[in-house]
């Protein structure tokens, strides 16, 4: 009786310890859910390519190189963005153009966006080449969410017009 009470009291603690131990294997406090990313924010717009010549093939100013400035919006222009400064009478020598310390622009994944490069003429400036690109085209796949965005697109047949983005997702 006593050998029969020393086994079942045995296989109790048993029991107890695994008991204990697979409820201590469910949680793992140090796993961390993964944040699902929302929106593209743009750091820095770097402009390696652009037309020095309108589609006319007249220069953008007449007497020195264009003023060069740049302009993120939506298609509704809900969102929009004008880069800080300008870069007055650029040259082909003083390629490529940057612009740092931008206030990030915070965009949704949902919209198309254009980078527009124009040539500020005061009240009217000339715009010298947009480019556009779709949020979406840049979440999925093996090259999902970049740190860098290049778009090319020419316009008018002869106005090329090259920008990259620094860009980090959140
Ligand atoms: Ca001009
Ligand atoms: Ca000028």
């Amino acid at each position: 009786m006593k050998k029969l009470f020393t086994q079942s009291f045995i296989t109790l603690l048993f029991l107890t310890f695994l008991g204990c131990s697979s409820e201590d294997s469910e949680k793992n406090p140090d796993e961390e859910t993964p944040t699902l990313k929302t929106s593209i924010k743009i750091n820095k717009v770097t402009v390696t390519q652009m037309s020095f010549k309108d589609s006319y093939g007249a220069a953008w100013d007449e007497t020195n190189g264009p003023d060069v400035e740049i302009r993120i919006r939506d298609a509704y222009d809900l969102k929009s963005l004008k880069g800080p400064s300008v870069h007055n009478d650029v040259s082909p020598a003083q390629m490529p153009l940057v612009w740092e310390n931008i206030t990030p622009l915070v965009l949704p994944f949902s919209s198309m966006f254009f980078v527009e490069l124009m040539d500020n003429d005061g009240l009217y400036s000339d715009l010298m080449g947009p480019v556009y690109f779709v949020v979406s085209d840049y979440t999925s796949g093996p090259n999902a969410y970049p740190t860098t965005i290049t778009v090319t697109r020419t316009t008018l047949s002869t106005l090329t017009t090259t920008v990259k983005l620094d860009v980090t997702w959140e």
